[in-house]
């Protein structure tokens, strides 16, 4: 490993800021390599001590430094600080620096990429931009100017109000903005570039007009108007469900090339990858589209949770990522279709957060040591987080919720809190004790509940005992009993729910807070089958010996949609794991017993589409991975593909006849089509793998006649599927269409890089010289190298060792370009601990060359020395 450690912070250290800084005044002058900061800080020290300013910056030239208009001489400036010695206690701070936008190719702190000027800041980038207080408890308001040539960057943008402007005579112009809201660093945002203007109103419950402005690549207005509606769906949707309005006269949106996350929700001024706000019929798929709304909604609900109420450090981040996830969750749920939306939900909990868990970088949604902060932004924080937020929703019912975020934004508007705070004010708002609950916060790991029961046929009792276990994690061996919602109904032998209580309710909610606890219920018939987790209230595994027949039973009868998919998702994954010749499973059963239980499935009117499409959609090899304490990568991929295959081949009539059951209509993203679409497509793949005859007439049909890119890459998926030929053929043919537009190629990268062929690899390496292949941009990496890492299984994990070794040459050269993606991508490659012991020793191989790069950041430093053993 290399020598030098990067030091550890940790979550009980904190310490209120010494100093205070209340207003900011900030200067662009923008030029390439050169550009001028100034920044005019209002400091007040904070209680009473005598100790000196200490500044953050990083990678800044510093000009001079004023103290009350006097040039000072009392500082000291180490790498990565400026240490100021002062007695005064209210003062102003005026610091002027030089930094580099061309050659930051990290995409952090200010940035020149694609002919824009762009910020980053989240989590520590504006320690970057200027010597600064930069941590999310100093409060500030911002006013800011910003001066460059006019023709090439006709839009200069910061946060808050457009307050004035002016040409200067050397050909450059300069704006000022002024955001009255007090806000972190973190929050703060410019972009200046020359781009095409998308416009529109929103007139809010209380009457004001907020201008609305969304800013794209000059030609890309067409793609904007998706983005645009969803904005406006979510401002309205915050109003009517949680009663928020938005608080500036304007809310910005800029779309940019060059973005290491998703989307940023600087104050007033969004700053996002372009890949989750273009969109069109042509290019962009019906998940593109979903997801656009989803991530669109994200950042705007950031405004109240996240902006407004803010995180006192970042160890707090769920604060906000937890319930701002929860609040896009919800809102998607109620734009389209609420099971499919949780089915996703839940593939993301089970495929990538159980791993997370599983693995050495294993954390509570609210980590206690952290070395390199960007590493945090992660499933458990978010999405775990979420469903911690969830199961607040379910304990104190969406009336008892909502009154504790009345409570949180009465107590805290305006302020930096903690995830303490926010249980608080739920606790307060509710009367109820969370004490125990608390430890969802703190405590790291998936836990699994094993359920029992028994019945009495003479006394007619059942009884149904709910224990809870948890399994030491990598950083946290001792573990605390939690509160976990679990909600169940129970199925008699003619799938009918049994009535609970003493209402006819058929649904109970059990609140498993101790070891163990059983629940017994009398006059029961015969021996009911449970209907488990329901809409999975908590994140957690269940562990019960269904026969595969009592879970045949809980699909087709079970109440909760989310239980009968779950159930059918079992069906599966315990054939494949047979198959694969895991033999602690309950009982054995033979593909074809498995497979007949879903003709019922397949041949229901009664069941939506979209709800069909997911049950006879195959558990991910993610998800079959996460469900083994040890696992054979030959034998479980080998074994999905065998029962893809004779479930194709089993159905290949039904999958015909639901292939042709809709007519084409024009597109639109509309709930109908788009559960048509994934019907259809879902059929094409089963259809190619059945080697049904005219196949590959179908399949050039649909290519051919396509009016929209879901139904494009349906073809091209299910032809890679079936290892057609035909799919080298089409994949030319979309090059050559698309070669002009690096977001639609993303996806032409992505499923190269995902097709199982032995020389994956130098496919891949002829790829990355691609005229549209740059290591600099994070979506081209990510499609390319990030798709063959987490989802090419049989290329990644090739035991020759091949397919490691190359991830590793090319993370020690990303290493250097973008170190926060090449820490996302290294993912699976930490993730040695459940595969063979070969396999462990060549990942652990490479793992250790990456550790002696030279210069190895602190975010590839931080993974690969929790995950060496
Ligand atoms: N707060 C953003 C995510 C984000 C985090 C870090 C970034 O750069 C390092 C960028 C964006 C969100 O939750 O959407
Ligand atoms: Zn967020």
């Amino acid at each position: 490993m290399s020598t030098i450690i990067p030091a550890v912070k940790k979550r009980a250290d904190y310490r209120q800021p010494d100093f205070l800084i209340d207003h900011v005044d900030l200067e662009f002058t923008l030029i390439e390599t050169t550009t001028k900061v100034i920044c005019i800080s209002k400091v007040t020290r904070n209680g009473s001590h005598n100790k000196p300013l200490i500044l953050d910056g990083e990678g800044i030239q510093l000009s001079s430094v004023c103290i009350n208009g006097t040039e000072a001489a009392d500082y000291q400036q180490t790498d990565t600080s400026l240490t100021i010695d002062i007695d005064t206690d209210t003062f102003e701070l005026r610091i002027e620096s030089i930094i580099n936008p061309k050659d930051n190719s990290s995409l952090e702190g200010l940035y020149l990429q694609a002919g824009a000027y762009c910020t980053q800041c989240e989590a520590e980038g504006f320690r970057k931009i200027t010597y600064f207080l930069d941590r999310p408890d100093v409060l500030a308001t911002y006013d800011v100017k910003i001066i460059a040539d006019k023709v090439n960057f006709p839009f200069l943008l910061s946060n808050g109000n457009k307050v004035d402007s002016g040409d200067l005579s050397d050909g450059k112009h300069w704006i000022k903005w002024s955001d009255p809201f007090k806000k972190p660093c973190y929050l703060f945002a410019l972009v200046a570039g020359d781009f095409d203007l998308l416009e529109d109103k929103f007139v809010t419950q209380s009457g004001r007009t907020i201008a609305l402005e969304l800013f794209v690549d000059k030609g890309m207005l067409g793609r904007g108007q998706h983005a645009l509606d969803s904005l406006k769906k979510a401002m309205k949707w915050d109003e009517t469900e949680f009663g928020l309005e938005y608080d500036l006269d304007i809310y910005m949106i800029v779309a940019v090339d060059f973005f290491n996350m998703g989307a940023m929700e600087n104050k007033g001024l969004n700053v996002f990858n372009s890949k989750f706000v273009l969109a069109d019929a042509q290019t962009a798929t019906d998940e593109d589209y979903f997801n656009i709304e989803a991530v669109i909604a994200h950042e705007y609900f950031h405004n109240w949770t996240g902006n407004r109420v803010t995180c006192r450090d970042w160890f707090q981040l769920s604060l906000k990522e937890g319930l701002t996830v929860f609040r896009d969750q919800q809102f998607s749920a109620d734009m389209s279709s609420p099971i499919v939306n949780r089915i996703q939900n839940v593939k993301v909990i089970r495929e990538r957060q159980f791993a997370e868990d599983a693995s050495a970088m294993s954390h509570p949604i609210r980590p206690d040591e952290v070395i390199e902060m960007n590493n945090f932004y992660t499933v458990t924080v978010y999405d775990k987080g979420s469903e911690v937020i969830r199961m607040l929703f379910t304990l104190l019912s969406k009336t008892g919720f909502l009154a504790g975020i009345k409570l949180y934004f009465k107590r805290f508007d305006g302020q930096a809190v903690t995830c303490d705070d926010f249980v608080q004010a739920m606790e307060d708002a509710n009367d109820k004790d969370l004490s125990q609950f608390r430890r969802w916060y703190s405590q790291s790991g998936t836990p699994q509940i094993v359920v029992t029961d028994t019945y009495d046929a003479i006394s007619k009792i059942y009884r149904i005992a709910f224990e809870q276990k948890h399994i030491a994690t990598f950083e946290q061996k001792e573990k605390q009993n939690l509160v976990i919602p679990i909600q169940f109904s129970l199925l008699n032998d003619k799938l009918e729910s049994l009535n609970l209580g003493d209402t006819d309710q058929q649904q109970l909610t059990l609140e498993l807070n101790e070891t163990q606890q059983c629940l017994e219920f009398y006059n029961v018939e015969s021996k009911p089958i449970p209907s488990l987790l329901h809409g999975f209230s908590a994140p957690v595994k269940v562990d019960y010996p269904y026969t595969q027949q009592q879970l045949g039973n809980v699909m087709l009868g079970s109440p909760d949609e989310f239980a009968r998919w779950d159930a059918g998702q079992q069906l599966f994954s315990n054939c494949i794991h047979n198959l694969a010749g895991k033999t602690e499973l309950q009982q054995t059963t033979s593909i074809a017993e498995t497979i007949a239980m879903f003709e019922p499935i397949i041949e229901s009117k009664d069941i939506s589409l979209a709800l069909k499409a997911e049950i006879l959609t195959l558990p991910s090899f993610e998800t079959l991975f996460q469900q083994l304490d040890t696992v054979n990568i030959d034998a479980l991929n080998q074994s999905r593909k065998q029962l893809f295959k004779a479930l194709a081949q089993t159905f290949q009539a039904n999958w015909l006849s639901h292939y042709s059951a809709f007519e084409k209509q024009p597109y639109a993203y509309q709930s109908q089509q788009v559960e048509q679409r994934k019907m259809q497509n879902l059929a094409l793949k089963y259809l190619t793998l059945s080697a049904q005859p005219d196949v590959e007439q179908l399949l050039t049909q649909q290519f051919n006649n396509a009016d929209n890119m879901t139904d494009s890459l349906g073809v091209l998926g299910a032809a890679q599927l079936g290892d057609l030929d035909l799919f080298e053929r089409l994949m030319l043919a979309f090059e050559q269409k698309w070669h002009a537009d690096p977001l639609v190629l993303d996806k032409w990268f992505a499923l190269h890089a995902n097709t199982d062929r032995s020389d994956i690899l130098a496919r891949i390496s002829i790829l990355m010289g691609h005229s549209r292949f740059t290591i600099n941009n994070p979506n081209r990496v990510r499609a390319l190298i990030g798709t063959f890492c987490f989802f090419n299984v049989a290329g990644f994990h090739n035991i020759d060792g091949t397919g490691y070794k190359f991830v590793a040459d090319y993370l020690i050269k990303l290493n250097e370009v973008n170190p926060q993606i090449a820490a996302r991508i290294i993912t699976p490659l930490i993730q040695w601990q459940k595969v063979d012991k070969t396999r462990q020793q060549l990942m652990q191989l490479q793992l250790m060359r990456i550790g002696d790069t030279k210069g190895l950041s602190k975010d590839l430093f931080e993974k690969i020395s929790k995950s060496l053993p």
